[in-house]
């Protein structure tokens, strides 16, 4: 398979997380050599530098934080999303906080319709963010991305133009631990792929990510995947203001970036929710960029047949 040229896009959003300190990730992430791991993995490399967000004046009503810097980076994101596919690249959204994929996965989606395809969303966190304006309970709009997404409403003037809603059944949820309630009946209702880490314990990480794999494959789809640092287990990546217990191992962590890499199914990423500030000594950065890594050949051993 040719290898696609990469654009890495930054996004120093931090208003949809509940404390600050998001605004460092994509600095952090090239500090720690994110663009020349990949040149060394035989791609061609551009990085775009941070979007600047567009200014935006709306009121999503209720508690909902800081809508306007966060719908801001949206239409900034859509715009170079849509920009990175239409040249055929596979963009790299550094983050900033999750609100970033209300820009990144609508991009993703409206290429996917442009082209007659579907979109898949795999999204590896802790959390579903399938919350509304009305759902929430705590305002913070990194909980609401997917909600957005999958056409939900409460979220009229984000973008300024209609968008190509995910089909929930599409969404595919992995190494949840954490719902919120009215979320998760939500969630029930639409129909969402919820797989939380019960069923990882249970089924194990291969067969679960081989049938979202097969699913992608099966509807000639493309692949958004969006990997938030709270997906791991505190223990290999603390850097992230929502940690939770029970996360992915780093051996987990990994084999589903392999497996999505030997797909070769995946057309866009997005890296979110790693706050520096709160990281010991770059591990989380690191670990990051190390998955990022296996998501793009990096291999322990070649074998002749993808595992996948
Ligand atoms: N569900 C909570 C909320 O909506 C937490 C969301 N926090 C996250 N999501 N870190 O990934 O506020
Ligand atoms: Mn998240
Ligand atoms: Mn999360
Ligand atoms: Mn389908």
């Amino acid at each position: 398979m040719a290898k696609r040229s990469i654009a890495l896009i930054g996004a120093p959003v931090d208003g949809g997380a509940g404390m600050s300190g998001c605004i460092m990730g994509p600095a952090a992430l090239r500090v720690a050599n994110i663009g020349g791991a990949l040149s060394d993995l035989g791609f061609a490399v551009e990085d775009w530098g941070d979007v600047t967000p567009e200014t935006v004046s709306l009121s999503l009503g209720g508690q909902t934080h800081h809508e306007n810097e966060v719908a801001g980076f949206a239409r900034a994101l859509y715009k170079n999303g849509v920009d990175a596919f239409s040249k055929g690249m596979l963009p790299i959204f550094l983050g900033g906080d999750h609100s970033l994929s209300m820009g990144t996965v609508t991009a993703a989606a409206r290429h996917a319709a442009a082209m007659g395809k579907t979109l898949h969303v795999l999204w590896l966190d802790a959390h579903p963010d399938f919350n509304r304006p009305d759902t929430s309970h705590s305002g913070n709009m990194h909980g609401m991305s997917a909600a957005f997404f999958c056409g939900e409403p409460g979220f009229d003037g984000i973008l300024e133009q209609p968008i190509d809603p995910v089909d929930p059944r599409h969404f595919h949820v992995f190494g949840v631990r954490s719902i919120d309630q009215k979320e998760g009946e939500l969630l029930r209702e639409r129909g969402v792929d919820v797989m939380d880490m019960r069923h990882i314990d249970e089924r194990g990480v291969a067969s679960l990510i081989r049938s979202v794999l097969e699913a992608v494959k099966r509807d000639d789809a493309m692949l958004h995947v969006s990997l938030d640092v709270d997906f791991l287990d505190p223990a290999c990546a603390p850097g992230v203001g929502t940690t939770v217990p029970g996360g992915a191992t780093y051996r987990e962590a990994h084999l589903a970036m392999e497996m999505i890499c030997d797909s070769g199914l995946m057309t866009s990423l997005d890296l979110v929710e790693l706050n520096p500030y709160l990281d010991e000594r770059g591990k989380s950065t690191r670990m990051l960029v190390n998955l990022t890594e296996s998501g793009f050949g990096r291999r322990v051993f070649d074998r002749p047949t993808t595992a996948y």
